[in-house]
């Protein structure tokens, strides 16, 4: 039989009671402004709910003492989090005179405090803790497997609703949570998959040898994957580069060490022209660098250009710069520290500048000693970077042409552009258009104080097949270079941007979604801070038109026009409606087009977004390279995406 666990037989009662205040006041904090404590309280927020849990476990694992995590969604939307560790400890912690469990749960910033080695996770973007994640929950129950007893505990909304109690007996340690997000703080509930899924494998490349088990038990959309790399973040690299053709055979691994920090780099060079550097704090991703950045970029180019002295094939003053020495790369820079500093708008950045040196020492003599040992990819990586440098110096020149005739020719703009009258971006938009014939219908149909139509027809260049030389002054690509005046690659500068919103105006067909992908890949690869601040859209134009009489009304989807006829039909089965399919936005007359997709008080725009940077290379490689076989694959694994593509 289950005994009664009772906290309170050890420790003072009054510091408890003092001490509860604290807590109530402490998680109500998080309760009242939760944006502070996890990002946000959309999806993102949501996700990170689970992170925060997870984290724990990996801090179990990084100390040495987990070495499985099992990730479900349950059949009821709420999240369960398992690992194989100690267990989190259960008994009564002499500061507060509580069990050392409840002070998890319900102290901020409680997590990692006691226990001490390795490397704390927490102290990332939001690292925060379980007890954020308990506020926020509707309810949270944990359960600790140690010591031969099964401790459980239970809260809601932050409180205790169920104080530690032994309910059973076991063979194991470790520590299960479970928790249901509170719909009261979060504006949707519905976890993804494929979000969480992403996070796991990322965590699973980085704690090499970790085994990550992730499952959704929602029925109908049952699926599951367990992974484990015991290459850790070579095997990253392995994966990143699946669909591209490696330009030497193995990736370069090289590791290093220095007081209490660590620095781990893989990297392997591919065919593309492509630069793609994920780099990690304590697993956190910092997606605009820092100093572990800054030391890897500085080493490998001294690296490469003394390297190309060396063999010869640079000669005397001869100079590869850095970015030229990144075409085609795929590098992963893990670094571990204590006390990382984030820094920037977004958290993104670490800034601690011991790192800068560790990584550079780190690459400087291992990269030095992974050339001499392999002369071959030595010698396909200087051709490579000194091919970039020829063809930089060929783009730099179509540039400076570019230039030269529109200083002559003062503001040319593109003949196709229509402009609109406000000139302040913010307030700006500007739709580009498939087909002659919708520009027309867009351009009569536009508000023309602040909408802007650019048409483009023709085949679009795909930007993923080509360098950097042939986008410039490329018929197609330019008009809208010059449209957004921002330029593009290295000089792209968005204060220039002359639009803060781009719509992308298309059929809702396959040629639609084609060359809604071709721009978005020319956009994601020279022009990313537009993705990344959101000023991408994608017009959602109506798929059928239903009359009755003389009253018109439109539907987005099949679903809609059944609703929608249902409506018109108003009870009365014999009225007829007239339903036709919109074959295109060019059979649109210009007023239909703004009633429907133009009217900023009536239309849909669909932001494009890039909540993962990896996951958007991977799309716009398959998509878009030249391998036919994974782009087979990866539209019939997502037929659903084929005719409406959505990132
Ligand atoms: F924090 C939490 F509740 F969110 C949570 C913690 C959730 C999950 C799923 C796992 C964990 C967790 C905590 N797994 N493993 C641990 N380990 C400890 O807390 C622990 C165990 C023993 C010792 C020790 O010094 O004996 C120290 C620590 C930190």
């Amino acid at each position: 039989m289950a005994e009664t666990f009772n906290p309170t037989a050890v420790g003072a009662e009054n510091e408890y009671d003092a001490s509860e205040i604290q807590v109530l006041e402490g998680l109500e904090a998080v309760r009242k402004r939760p944006g502070m404590y996890i990002g946000s309280t959309s999806l993102s927020g949501l996700h990170h709910l689970v992170y925060e849990i997870v984290d724990n476990s990996i801090d179990e694992a990084l100390a040495g003492f987990c070495t499985k995590i099992t990730v479900e969604i349950n059949a009821d939307g709420t999240i369960t989090v398992t690992d194989n560790g100690r267990g989190i400890p259960v008994d009564i912690q002499t500061q507060t005179g509580r069990p050392a469990l409840e002070v998890v749960f319900s102290v901020l910033h409680a997590g990692g405090k006691f226990g001490g080695g390795g490397y704390k996770v927490s102290g990332g973007l939001h690292g925060v803790g379980a007890s954020v994640v308990n506020a926020l929950s509707e309810w949270l129950v944990v359960q600790v497997h140690k010591d031969g007893q099964i401790y459980e505990m239970r809260f809601s909304r932050g409180t205790i609703t169920q104080e530690i109690k032994i309910v059973g007996a076991t063979d194991r340690t470790g520590t299960t949570v479970t928790f249901k997000p509170d719909p009261k703080m979060f504006e949707d509930t519905t976890y993804s998959y494929d979000t969480l899924h992403t996070r796991m494998r990322e965590e699973a490349f980085l704690n090499a040898g970790l085994r990550i088990h992730i499952i959704d038990h929602r029925p109908g959309q049952e699926q599951e994957d367990e992974m484990c790399y015991e290459g850790g973040i070579r095997e990253f690299v392995t994966w990143v580069n699946k669909n591209k053709d490696p330009l030497h055979e193995s990736v370069i691994y090289m590791r290093g060490m220095r007081g209490e920090s660590m620095a781990e780099i893989a990297m392997q060079y591919n065919e593309s022209y492509n630069e793609t550097i994920l780099s990690f704090a304590n697993n956190v991703r910092t997606p605009e660098g820092g100093m572990h950045e800054e030391g890897f970029k500085r080493a490998l180019t001294t690296v490469l250009n003394n390297y190309g002295h060396k063999i010869g094939l640079l000669k005397d003053e001869d100079k590869i710069s850095g970015e030229d020495c990144r075409e085609g790369l795929t590098c992963v820079i893990s670094v571990k520290l204590t006390d990382a500093q984030f820094e920037g708008q977004t958290k993104a950045k670490l800034g601690n500048s011991e790192i800068r040196t560790l990584v550079a020492g780190v690459v400087s003599d291992k990269l030095e000693q992974f050339l001499e040992e392999n002369p071959q990819a030595g010698r396909m990586i200087l051709d490579k970077a000194t091919m970039a440098c020829r063809a930089r110096e060929a783009a730099r020149k179509a540039r400076e042409n570019i230039r030269r005739k529109t200083a002559l020719g003062g503001a040319a703009m593109p003949d196709k552009l229509r402009d609109c009258n406000e000139v302040n971006p913010e307030l700006t938009e500007l739709y580009i258009v498939e087909g002659d014939s919708a520009g027309g219908s867009a351009t009569q149909g536009r508000d023309s104080r602040f909408q802007a139509i650019l048409p483009l027809w023709g085949k679009m260049l795909n930007v993923e097949k080509v360098r950097e030389e042939r986008v410039y002054g490329n018929d197609k690509l330019q008009p809208v270079i010059t449209a957004l005046g921002a330029g593009l690659g290295d000089d792209f500068d968005v204060n220039k941007l002359r639009y803060h919103k781009i719509v992308i105006m298309a059929d809702a067909d396959v040629d639609g979604a084609h060359i809604r992908t071709l721009l978005l890949t020319f956009f994601f690869r020279y022009m990313r801070p537009l993705i990344e601040r959101g000023y991408v859209y994608s017009a959602v134009p109506p798929l059928f038109k239903l009359t009755r009489g003389k009253t018109t009304r439109v539907a987005f989807s099949d679903d809609q026009r059944d609703a929608v006829s249902a409506e018109m039909r108003g009870g009365n089965a014999n009225v007829k409606i007239d339903i036709s399919r919109y074959k295109g936005l060019g059979e649109m007359d210009p007023h239909e087009l703004w009633e429907t997709t133009m009217d900023p008080e009536k239309r849909t725009l669909k932001r494009i977004t890039l909540d993962d940077a990896v996951d958007a290379d991977e799309t716009f490689t398959v998509l878009m390279g030249e391998k036919v076989e994974p782009r087979k694959e990866f539209i019939e694994k997502n037929a659903k995406y084929a005719v409406n593509l959505d990132y």
